[in-house]
């Protein structure tokens, strides 16, 4: 089977996704196509021979406050679909590949090359941007014209039913992680160097945007330094860094935070920590804590969106409401001051991480692609005999 993958090749979750998915699938053979305009950033490790990538280009002029990108996507899938003879789309967020995906079908209807797509919401394409009235009926239109609707948790879809005029049905496949790769390995002597005293270390991931109120990052870090001695590691990099440079600055808590931008080892830093947070206001699933607890890292975050789904409360961390920092400083505190206490949560972190291993999920893809495919061939054939 030859599938082309699209999506944006940027550190979000969602292209994260996507790429993880395209080395699983090319790792059991299928042919693997990213159709996107950059390398997607998890792609630079490591030659995968069953894996092409075609770069979009999107020309610029004098005249284009804003380049077309659409219509240099549209264009790049047309040439791909035929030029490489794909039987399957797969888009990964819908705005605004699940568009470009329906315009290039038309264009190659006229021929017969026509393929079917698949597009998997992954939570700010629904929840933030999709909504917008700037887009919504142009994302109601191009998720309805979808051969298939993939969402990454049930509050994802309930939430997209709320919001959409939904015609299918979506299915929900989570989100997964290699485990081969993000897992406990012993790095002490990086920890040392770090946390000279052994302190605790608590961690952030996220690409610092204001959905993640990286400031309540800051506030429950305060907290919790107040009563343990801890160290914080800030990954990635975002327009809230700055500001929450100068908040751990003005705080006098700079010499404990380390802010090392975007890191593509994470599972090495996550294997030195000892606290994930994410207080995200919204999260379609967290993929980012997901693999923090592969790596056995427990988790405090908020109760948003789909993170009880993958964070349970009491048992691989603890869940709160979206601002309550009070809250998640204290269940940090509970999680940290007990030796014992820690490895329990440690230890529940990973046994549930497991249940997300890319094994459980990738049939759950193969499953759809070969039924998406098998329906989109009667179609063709039905409508060639009208
Ligand atoms: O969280 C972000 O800002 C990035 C965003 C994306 O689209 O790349 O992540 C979304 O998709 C991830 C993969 O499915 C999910 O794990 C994240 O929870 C989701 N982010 C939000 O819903 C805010």
């Amino acid at each position: 089977m030859k599938i082309g993958i699209v999506c944006y090749p940027t550190f979000g979750g969602s292209g994260v996704l996507a790429t993880e998915l395209g080395i699983a699938l090319s790792d059991k053979g299928y042919e693997v196509h990213f159709i996107t305009y950059e390398q997607p950033v998890r792609l630079t490790q490591g030659f995968h021979p069953n894996i092409y990538f075609h770069e979009v280009k999107v020309p610029t002029y004098p005249l284009f406050d804003f380049p077309p990108y659409e219509t240099a996507l549209a264009s790049a899938m047309v040439n791909v679909i035929v030029n490489q003879e794909l039987d399957l789309l797969h888009l990964h967020y819908a705005i605004p590949h699940a568009s470009a995906a329906y315009f290039a079908r038309q264009i190659l209807k006229k021929s017969g090359n026509d393929i079917p797509f698949i597009t998997t919401l992954h939570g700010t394409d629904i929840t933030l941007v999709g909504r917008d009235a700037t887009y919504e009926p142009v994302v109601t239109f191009s998720i309805n014209e979808s051969d298939a609707i993939t969402a990454v948790s049930d509050s994802l879809k309930r939430e997209t039913l709320d919001s959409f005029n939904i015609e299918k049905d979506i299915h929900v496949i989570p989100n997964f992680v290699d485990v081969k790769r993000f897992h406990h390995t012993d790095k002490n002597h990086f920890k040392q160097m770090l946390a000279p005293d052994g302190e605790r270390i608590l961690v952030h991931v996220s690409n610092f945007r204001s959905v993640k109120r990286v400031p309540d990052v800051i506030k429950i870090f305060a907290e919790v330094r107040k009563v343990i001695p801890a160290k914080l590691l800030m990954i990635g990099d975002g327009p809230e860094r700055q500001n929450a440079e100068e908040m751990a600055r003005s705080m006098g808590l700079y010499s404990d935070v380390r802010f090392l931008g975007k890191q593509e080892q994470i599972n090495e830093i996550l294997s030195i920590s000892d606290l994930f947070l994410l207080p995200s206001a919204t999260e379609s699933f967290g993929l980012s804590a997901l693999e923090a607890m592969a790596c056995s890292v427990p988790v405090v975050s908020t109760n948003a969106g789909g993170l009880p789904e993958i964070n349970v409360d009491g048992k691989t961390g603890y869940l709160s409401d979206v601002g309550d920092t009070d809250a998640m400083a204290a269940n940090a505190i509970h999680i940290l001051s007990d030796d014992e206490r820690l490895l329990h949560f440690k230890k529940a972190a990973i046994a549930h991480a497991r249940k997300f291993e890319k094994q459980h999920i990738i049939p759950q893809y193969e499953q759809l692609y070969t039924q998406v495919i098998k329906d989109y061939a009667l179609y063709k054939r039905d409508r060639k005999c009208s």
